[in-house]
């Protein structure tokens, strides 16, 4: 007040910008700053009141535009997960950018007002994406414009930020998501049971099987098989030379640990051509797709049959099945 002179100032605490609830006015002289020992509770917003009063009694009211949270605790940790699906951790990976997703990061008093996150290929570093702010709405996000290295593995630093007067923080770090750009290395798929024979004749009208070894990735390990049957039918109209491929069993997800199938639901004819396709998917989720050269279905020649003889169908299978166990096993 440039004519009559600030001769006082009453200062307060208000709950909100119209009152003084907190802390009802002080008179102070007439100074430029003023300190004040009062102890705000933790969490309860308040709002600084100024009020001014001159040299002829006239009163100015002033408050601050936001007010002051009080919060000296850090933020709860929540966790960080690899990916871009919520709520889930991956630890191997093939897509070439780096996702993380993170929840459960509380601050009681004053809440989280922002999230920073960075990656970087030791636990905390953020050498391959800097640390940056992120909206406390957002829960999951990825860095594309990055280039991933072959089995490296990557990890999500995530910073939660309070909204008290400190900015208090808290860090969490993911346990790391390994990037592998290589698929399973192929091992050898066969016909039938025999795992040193590749079937070529069947007589089982209502059987498919397959064996396998030698898939392996020795970044990230097979996560599981697709297993899939398709057939040539025999019915093949001699004008029509290409006869039509037919899926007959649909993917089917066999753990890691698998290296055969024996499947006996379907219903095969004479001539049909029957192959089996095999998908090695690593934990990376990049498949090798293998199929078996496949075999016919030959119901006249018991010589060329494979299981069993047909004329004694049910002493032979059951012989053949016992030995084939035993093999497999
Ligand atoms: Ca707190
Ligand atoms: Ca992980
Ligand atoms: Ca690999
Ligand atoms: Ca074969």
């Amino acid at each position: 007040d440039p004519h009559s002179g600030i001769r006082e100032i009453d200062f307060g605490l208000g709950k909100s910008n119209r009152d003084v609830y907190l802390l009802g006015w002080q008179r102070h002289d007439n100074i430029t700053h003023i300190s004040l020992d009062y102890c705000i509770e933790d969490g309860i917003p308040a709002w600084f009141k100024i009020r001014a009063t001159n040299n002829v009694y006239l009163r100015g009211v002033g408050h601050s535009d936001f007010p002051i949270i009080v919060d000296r605790s850090p933020p709860e940790p929540g966790v960080v997960f690899d990916g871009d699906n919520h709520g889930v951790d991956i630890d191997f990976q093939s897509m070439p950018h780096i996702c993380a997703n993170w929840q459960n990061f509380h601050d009681l008093q004053s809440g989280i007002s922002k999230y920073t996150w960075g990656v970087g290929t030791n636990p905390g570093n953020d050498d391959v994406v800097s640390f940056h702010d992120i909206p406390h709405t957002v829960l999951q996000l990825c860095s594309m414009n990055i280039s991933l290295t072959h089995n490296t593995t990557y990890y999500s630093t995530v910073f939660a930020y309070n909204a008290g007067h400190k900015r208090l923080n808290v860090s969490v770090i993911s346990n790391g998501v390994l990037y592998d750009a290589t698929p399973p290395m192929t091992g050898e798929l066969r016909d039938g049971l025999d795992p040193h024979t590749d079937m070529m004749y069947s007589s089982e009208s209502s059987s498919v099987s397959a064996n396998w070894d030698g898939y392996d990735d020795p970044e990230s390990g097979i996560g599981k098989y697709d297993v899939s049957v398709y057939r040539r039918h025999a019915d093949i109209d001699s004008t029509n030379a290409t006869s039509t491929i037919e899926l007959i069993h649909g993917v089917t997800s066999l753990t890691p640990d698998t290296n055969y199938i024996n499947w006996h639901h379907f219903h095969l004819h004479h001539g049909d051509f029957v192959y089996v396709q095999l998908d090695a998917v690593n934990k990376a989720d990049n498949p090798t797709t293998t199929q078996s050269d496949g075999f016919t279905i030959d119901m006249t020649n018991p010589i060329m049959h494979f299981l069993g003889d047909g004329v004694n169908t049910g002493v032979d299978l059951q012989y053949s099945v016992s030995i084939l166990d035993t093999k497999i096993g």
